[in-house]
C-alpha cells in the first residue's frame, strides 16, 4: 500500500535535512533563476540525496525535482520533491524552511512527508490513513470565523511584474481575520494547517513540489485542499487553499468577491 513508502521517504528526508543544517547560516546563492529566484549549493546537494535516494528505492517512479525538472518513467507514480521549501529563508539565515517530499499517482497526491530540520518535526500522511507528526495523529483546528482566524499566504517569484500578485487579496483578508502570515515555506504553511497552528494558507503561481506533500498531510488531518477556484485538483491549476474544512466556503468567499466581501461585525 501507499504507506508502505512512508518510512522510506522519511528517512531520505532526513538525511537530505541533515545536509540542508550544515549549511544554515553558510549557504551562498549559486545560480539565479529569476529576479528574486535563486538556488544554493544546499539545494543541489539535498535533491541530489534525495533524487539518487528515491531511483534506488523505487526504480519504476517518476521524479519531478525542482532543480533537475523531470525524471521520466513509464509507470503511474511520481515524487515531486522540493530539496528546500523556503529557499529564501534559507540562504538568508532565516531558521524557517523544510524538505518537501510528495506522491503522485497522475495528480491525485497519494503520499507526503514534509520535515522541518530544525524543530525535527516530520509531518507525514498516507491517503486514507491519516496524518502524523512526529508519528503522533494530528487535526486541522476547530475555528469556525474568519474574523478570528490565522491565516498564511506566499507570493510567487513573479509579484513585480504578474498584475496577480496576491496582494490586493493579503489586504482584503488582513481586514478580515486576526492575521495573516507569509512564512515564506509553502510546505510548513500547509504542514502547520493539519497540526492546527495555523487555519488556513492559500497561494497563486504555486508548484506540485511546494505543496503535494503538504495538500495531502490537511487533508488527511481532516480539513480540505482545493485549488483557490474550489476544484479538487491543485496540482494542475497552481494554485492553493488549504483550510480546516469549516473555514473553507469563507475563505473562497473573499477570494471571489475581494473588496466587496462582508467585514466581521
Ligand atoms: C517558495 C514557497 C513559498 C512561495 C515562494 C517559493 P521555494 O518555495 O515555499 O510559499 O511563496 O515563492 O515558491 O522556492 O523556497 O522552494
Amino acid at each position: 500500500t501507499v504507506s508502505d513508502v512512508l518510512p522510506i521517504a522519511e528517512a531520505i528526508a532526513r538525511r537530505a535535512g541533515a545536509v540542508v543544517m550544515e549549511g544554515l547560516g553558510r549557504a551562498r546563492q549559486v545560480r539565479q533563476k529569476g529576479a528574486i529566484d535563486f538556488v544554493t549549493e544546499f539545494d543541489q546537494r539535498s535533491e541530489e540525496l534525495i533524487v539518487s535516494a528515491l531511483q534506488k528505492e523505487f526504480p519504476e517512479h517518476a521524479i519531478l525535482a525542482e532543480e533537475t525538472g523531470l525524471h521520466p518513467r513509464t509507470g503511474e507514480y511520481q515524487w515531486v520533491v522540493d530539496p528546500i521549501d523556503g529557499t529564501t529563508n534559507f540562504a538568508h539565515g532565516v531558521p524557517l524552511f523544510a524538505i518537501s517530499l510528495g506522491l503522485l499517482r497522475g495528480t491525485v497526491p497519494v503520499a507526503g512527508v514534509v520535515y522541518d530540520p530544525l524543530h525535527e518535526e516530520m509531518f507525514s500522511a498516507a491517503l486514507g490513513r491519516g496524518a502524523t507528526l512526529n508519528g503522533r495523529p494530528i487535526r486541522v483546528s476547530s475555528q469556525t470565523d474568519l474574523g478570528q482566524a490565522l491565516l498564511a499566504t506566499g507570493f510567487a517569484y513573479d509579484i513585480r511584474t504578474n498584475p496577480r500578485n496576491n496582494l490586493a487579496q493579503f489586504a482584503q483578508f488582513q481586514l478580515r481575520t486576526q492575521g495573516v502570515r507569509r512564512l515564506g515555506s509553502a510546505a510548513l504553511d500547509c504542514a502547520w494547517t493539519a497540526l492546527g497552528r495555523l487555519d488556513g494558507y492559500w497561494e497563486f503561481g504555486i508548484k506540485p513540489w511546494d505543496v503535494a506533500a503538504g495538500g495531502l498531510l490537511v487533508r488527511e488531518a481532516g480539513g480540505r485542499t482545493t485549488s483557490t477556484a474550489g476544484d479538487e485538483d491543485f496540482i494542475s491549476p497552481g494554485t492553493i487553499i488549504v483550510s480546516n474544512g469549516l473555514l473553507h466556503e469563507q475563505i473562497l468567499r473573499v477570494l471571489r468577491e475581494g473588496d466587496a466581501a462582508p467585514l466581521p461585525q
